[in-house]
């Protein structure tokens, strides 16, 4: 077999994506199996009938790695303020099965009855409005896929020296799904929105009643009232059984269990709108509302605890994502950002949701420094760390952490988080 070396597109050995095609690249592993023709003797499943179907299929028992990494800062007093992480790590595609999606509770998950759930929207209304979730379920429902990102996502790469833990911890309050639900504009309409409203203050019904207030346009323009989640009915961590859904802002701004929404004048200056999800800036002063989730890219594969195999070439993937719409390109160098190379976006590219990204590597079993940047349909382009940081106040309270990602890999082959 003659094989022509693909030329590198940028340096340190980034390659085009058709390094993959035609038998350019063989995995040393799969080379060697097939010239043996082994593995095909029926082994003992082959050789009887196996199990019967299922109720409801689990993942396989292997499999049991893959799996939400739970964290809290004050287990003994209140375990359910916490989060737990998508292992992005560990997955690949863009969807984020339902029981890997990321969680962040201020108050645990509450055991609602579906059934005396019920939800209100009043306030500056002509016709206050009170919905059981049956009375939901016939109004017509549209399916979106959107990601969901919290606003305190990868904030471990502010602090002063880089945390060695998988991608999935640094950037796992991420995750992607197929929404379904209500238009809230339906709802909006049937109450009768009066002129003088310009914000609603949309309310959990968790122990938390945890609350937000969010500009009317917004609410008008796409917000689902969010009851299926990838084809089921949301999964009582993501809001069961009905959570409001803002595409490309803040996770916060998406209140779940959403029991109230009260239409006003101006916002309320709630605890999660002032203490917390405000950026306080370089100048003193804090930027209140940053709806909107900035530009950005983390490469998922390789991501610190991988370790990779011999040199050769390799696949660079990552995800890419935007709440200004979709993600417009993807550079990826492999050389700390001394050159830069096009990945290649795999289709199709929906408007705030994840865009899984992917580049041919040929590593040379020396260091190197990988790093993704995105921009999106609007023109912005992920910033470097040191030009994120710069915005903000040194002490103060940070969100909406955005910067580029770099992963060293180490002439062993081992990755690790490394601030460039
Ligand atoms: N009622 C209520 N809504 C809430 C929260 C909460 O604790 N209570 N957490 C918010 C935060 S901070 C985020 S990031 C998202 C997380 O949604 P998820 O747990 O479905 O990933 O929900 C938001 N909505
Ligand atoms: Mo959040």
């Amino acid at each position: 077999m003659s094989r022509r070396a693909p030329e590198p597109i940028a340096g340190n050995g980034l390659l085009p994506r058709r390094a993959f095609l035609a038998g350019a690249l063989l995995v040393p592993g799969a080379l060697a199996q097939r010239a043996g023709g082994e593995g095909l003797a029926d082994a003992a499943w082959s050789r009887r009938p196996g199990a019967p179907p299922s109720a409801y299929g689990a993942p396989a028992p292997q499999e049991r790695a893959v799996a939400r990494i739970p964290y809290t800062e004050t287990p003994g007093i209140a375990p359910g303020a916490a989060v737990s992480f998508t292992p992005l790590h560990r997955l690949r595609g863009r969807l984020t099965p339902a029981g890997l999606h990321f969680e962040r509770h201020h108050a645990g998950v509450p055991a609602i009855d579906p059934e005396q759930h019920r939800l209100v929207v009043h306030g500056l209304v002509d016709r206050p409005l009170s919905f059981g979730v049956d009375d939901l379920l016939r109004y017509p429902l549209v399916s979106r896929l959107y990601f969901l990102e919290c606003s305190g996502n990868s904030l471990v790469n502010a602090l002063p020296e880089p945390q060695q833990l998988p991608c999935g911890v640094i950037h796992g309050l991420l995750s992607c799904s197929e929404w379904t639900g209500v238009p809230l504009g339906l709802l909006l309409d049937e109450a009768g929105v009066r002129p003088e409203a310009a914000w609603g203050i949309a309310e959990g019904a968790d122990g938390a009643r945890m609350n937000r207030s969010l500009p009317l346009a917004k609410l008008r323009e796409d917000a689902l009232v969010a009851l299926y989640q990838n084809g089921e009915r949301l999964r009582p961590e993501q809001g069961y059984p009905v959570r409001l859904f803002l595409p490309g802002w803040e996770g916060n701004a998406s209140v779940k269990w959403l029991r109230r929404l009260e239409l006003v004048r101006a916002p309320v200056q709630s605890r999660e709108e002032t203490a917390r999800y405000s950026d306080l800036l370089a100048s003193g002063k804090a930027a209140q509302f940053t709806f909107e989730m900035g530009v950005k890219s983390v490469i998922t594969h390789p991501s610190p605890g991988a370790e990779l195999g011999p040199p050769g070439v390799y696949e660079i993937s990552g995800l890419a994502w935007s709440g200004a719409g979709p993600v417009a390109s993807v550079a990826v160098s492999a050389d700390g950002g001394a050159s830069w190379a096009e990945a290649e976006l795999e289709a199709p590219i929906l408007p705030r949701c994840l865009t899984r990204f992917r580049i041919a590597w040929r590593w040379s079993g020396g260091p190197a420094l990988l790093a993704s940047r995105a921009s999106d349909a609007r023109g912005a382009a992920q910033p470097e760390r040191a030009a994120w940081l710069a915005r903000y106040s040194p002490g103060g309270e940070k969100y909406h952490y955005n910067a580029v990602q770099h992963w060293r890999v180490e002439p062993g082959g081992a990755v690790k988080n490394a601030f460039a």
